[in-house]
């Protein structure tokens, strides 16, 4: 049906988005917990809690809430986190880590990407971000975030 790809700037906050957030949540806590239990990963260190976080992580750019990052909701992440890319760039991002060759970033492959060796543009530019929060700034604005800065 026309319209479930919400408009966010309309309906975010709303009754509606409410829902298709708390449906979005639920589809991925039983993706987190089907990653727990099939075990891959079990030899990652507070595996239940980096799945909390990263769902939270996804649930924040997936802005439309379809389930999927697409071009926009990366053009989003980047922006929010101080790494603005063109079009281009943006493609390259997701293609690292779109294992179907959708176009898009599934939830799966979001952690595939966080819970996997393989280094990616995305990868780097969410953890540089973590450390950055973990840092204590008392007062005064952030420091301006610059990824030659990272080790
Ligand atoms: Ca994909």
């Amino acid at each position: 049906m026309p319209g479930t790809k919400l408009d966010h700037k309309n309906v975010q906050g709303g009754k509606a988005w409410g829902q298709i957030k708390g449906k979005q949540e639920q589809a991925l806590d039983d993706i987190n917990l089907e990653v727990v239990q099939n075990g891959d990963y079990k030899d990652v260190e507070d595996l239940d809690e980096k799945l909390e976080t990263y769902k939270g992580k996804f649930i924040e750019y997936d802005l439309d809430g379809s389930g999927d990052l697409d071009v926009t909701d990366v053009s989003y992440m980047m922006e929010k986190l101080g790494q603005p890319k063109n079009v281009l760039e943006k493609k390259k991002i997701i293609a690292e880590i779109d294992l179907d060759g959708s176009g898009t970033v599934s939830y799966r492959e979001f952690l595939k990407m966080m819970l996997g060796n393989k280094s990616s543009i995305m990868k780097i530019i969410l953890m540089f971000e973590e450390k950055n929060k973990e840092k204590e700034r008392p007062s005064g604005p952030p420091p301006k975030r610059d990824l030659s800065s990272l080790p």
